[in-house]
């Protein structure tokens, strides 16, 4: 298999788009997407300060490196979730990460924030821990970007991530979701970043191999609370459609993009309020973030954390071995 561009030895092969390439050039060929993605969408200008928010996985470092290596001034916020080893590890490779190319990196952690770690915070509230999760990562997002001065937050966000997202809220029809699903959440209100998803056109297997050719230590391990996620099964139905038809998993999500979204999203007008309590904003009087500390508050003793909860079942390690190693184990990849 030769590289589509310099005719040497390609390293991977990308099906959807019937090509292939060696390291240096699927390097530039993925960087020059993300940052075509950025100006088509107008994600953001040259003189704004971006806020990435890393997670110590492959995606968000690959973006972050792509945002660094393109001459963007970047500062990177890692919200430590205090999910056992898992939030360790992931804490480290962002330090890592940052510290190796001299760039700021905030840490917040969410223990602070709302009363307790992540699975106290499952026990205490009795929520679905990707909910509570979810909700505490985007009002720390925003805070962080709205107190660092930050007009825009980046995120690690890919093409199956966007795909599974939409596929789970066409099957419940979930409107409010539909409205929301874009790459770029524009700042409809003061006290609101714009949010925006560079990397939401290439697939998770670009993101690793990029991240793997560049030489990035990422954390290969998923969340535990990953781990049977209704997403993930959606992903892998994805998957599927994918190996029989490439190019399904873009076609569907390009189609909703600019076909189907401004239907919802018309409908979908909300008013904002700011919350009594905190100040972000809410549609009603306080804020779901503010509640949910609340919660937390009455149900967690001081001195509780995350010691006194359960881990959730250990991930299946065919699972955990991740992306690169099976993409190394179908001879996919091969070292640049
Ligand atoms: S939401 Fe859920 Fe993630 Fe939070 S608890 Fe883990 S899996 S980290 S993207
Ligand atoms: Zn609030």
């Amino acid at each position: 298999m030769k590289c589509r561009k310099c005719g040497g030895r390609a390293v991977l092969e990308l099906r959807r788009h019937n090509t292939a390439f060696c390291g240096p050039d699927f390097v530039d060929f993925f960087r020059h997407h993300v940052l075509e993605t950025v100006r088509r969408w107008r994600m953001f200008t040259r003189d704004e300060a971006i806020l990435v928010a890393v997670s110590g996985g492959k995606d968000s470092l690959a973006l972050w490196d792509v945002l660094h290596e393109a001459g963007y001034a970047t500062t990177g916020l890692y919200i430590d979730l205090g999910i056992f080893e898992y939030s360790h590890a992931s804490k480290a490779r962002c330090e890592a990460f940052a510290g190796e190319r001299g760039l700021p990196l905030r840490v917040v952690s969410v223990s602070d924030e709302v009363g307790a770690p992540i699975p106290a915070v499952r026990d205490a509230t009795r929520r679905p821990t990707c909910s509570a999760c979810g909700l505490s990562k985007r009002y720390i997002m925003n805070r962080a970007a709205l107190e660092g001065g930050f007009s825009v937050v980046a995120t690690g966000h890919n093409l199956d991530d966007e795909a599974a997202t939409l596929f789970g809220s066409t099957l419940r029809w979930d409107e409010s979701a539909l409205a929301r699903q874009t790459p770029v959440l524009a700042a409809t209100h003061a006290k609101l970043a714009r949010r925006v998803k560079p990397l939401f056109r290439m697939s998770e297997r670009e993101t690793a191999a990029y991240a793997f050719i560049r030489g990035i230590d990422y954390i290969v391990e998923e969340c535990p609370f990953a781990r049977g996620a209704t997403s993930i099964t959606h992903k892998e139905v994805l998957n599927r459609l994918e190996d029989v038809s490439p190019g399904s998993k873009a076609m569907f999500l390009q189609g909703f993009l600019d076909k189907a979204r401004g239907l919802f999203q018309e409908r979908e007008a909300v008013r904002l309020l700011e919350c009594v309590r905190c100040g972000q904003t809410t549609t009603g009087e306080v804020c779901a973030f503010c509640k949910l500390r609340d919660q937390v508050k009455r149900a967690v003793r001081p001195g509780a954390g995350a010691a006194a909860t359960e881990l959730p079942d250990a991930p299946d390690p065919a699972a955990a071995r991740g992306l690169i190693s099976d993409l190394f184990a179908a001879s996919e990849i091969h070292a640049p």
